[in-house]
């Protein structure tokens, strides 16, 4: 280890919705966590990895935290509030455009409580492209009325505002220690989970409200010749008649999914992708 590396953990959470996943895309200047309208996009932990000079920040990127009614929700809830025990930082993160909901009150009150020693909490406000400046000001005062007197940062995850100053700030206060990941490594999750997920969020996104959450995407085979990645996947649907809805009318809408599911995976991989997809009922 030389003298003055660090290493962190910044976890990124917040209600569903507010930005917690484009604003770690951001960071890594490349989508690997999915982003789409719906409340519990994100479904499981997952970092992504960066190196600003000699500091290395894994940001954790967690389920939004609800008001869980079903057991899958109570899931996703526990493990958003597991990634606070491993988290260095934690960014507690706000909607600029719907400023400090009960929700948030109450995921700040239980952070405040839960909180280990030597964490340190932070508020982002995203959103900011859709606000004006006194509206920003209300807010942060607010915040500091209700929460105390923390860090906070103003960004934007869709314009790409705010994150030099907060990435260097985040660099130097994280704390000495030795890298924990390769410095080439953007991520703990495989790359045909990452693959599946891109996958999803277009299935998400093309099919709105016709779906139930639970649909699956696994990539099944994934193969490089002459730089081209050829890959196959499969999307579980949990009955018969959700085949038809994700295949559409004579397959146009797989196909308009897997277009642009291959730009997205291209993108990714900065390599000529060949997708392969198959619709199956889950048993
Ligand atoms: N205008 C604007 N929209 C944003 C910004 N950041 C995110 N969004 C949008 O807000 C929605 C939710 O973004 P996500 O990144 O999926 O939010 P999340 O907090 O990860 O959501 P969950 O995973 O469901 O908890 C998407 O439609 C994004 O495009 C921003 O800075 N400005
Ligand atoms: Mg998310």
């Amino acid at each position: 280890m030389t003298t003055n590396e660090k290493f962190g953990f910044v976890a990124l959470i917040g209600e569903p919705n507010v930005g917690k996943s484009s604003i770690l895309n951001n960071f890594l200047d490349k989508k690997i966590s999915i982003v789409s309208h719906k409340v519990q996009t994100t479904r499981f932990r997952l970092n992504g990895i960066i190196q600003v000079k000699s500091s290395q920040m894994a940001f954790i990127d967690t389920p939004g935290i609800c008001d869980a009614r079903t057991l899958k929700e109570r899931s996703y809830n526990k493990v958003a509030w597991r990634s606070i025990h491993d988290a260095n930082i934690v960014a507690l993160v706000i909607d600029a455009k719907k400023g400090i909901t009960d929700s948030t009150r109450l995921i700040a009150k239980r952070l405040k409580l839960n909180i280990v020693e030597h964490t340190n909490i932070i508020i982002v406000l995203n959103k900011i492209d859709l606000v004006d400046k006194e509206r920003i000001l209300q807010i942060t005062s607010n915040i500091y009325d209700e929460f105390g007197n923390f860090d906070t940062f103003f960004v934007s995850a869709r314009k790409g505002i705010g994150f030099d100053d907060f990435r260097e700030w985040l660099a130097s206060s994280i704390p000495d220690g030795k890298w924990f990941y390769k410095s080439d490594q953007l991520s703990d999750m495989p790359l045909e989970k990452i693959m599946a997920e891109l996958t999803r969020e277009k299935i998400f996104l093309r099919l709105h409200d016709e779906l139930p959450y639970d649909l699956e995407v696994e990539t099944v085979d994934l193969k490089k010749a002459n730089n081209t990645y050829v890959i196959h996947q499969e999307i579980y649907v949990t009955r018969e008649s959700q085949k038809g809805i994700v295949l559409g009318k004579n397959g146009r809408v797989i196909k308009e999914i897997s277009i642009k599911a291959r730009h997205e995976i291209e993108n990714f991989l900065d390599q000529k992708v060949h997708l392969f997809l198959k619709v199956k009922l889950k048993k």
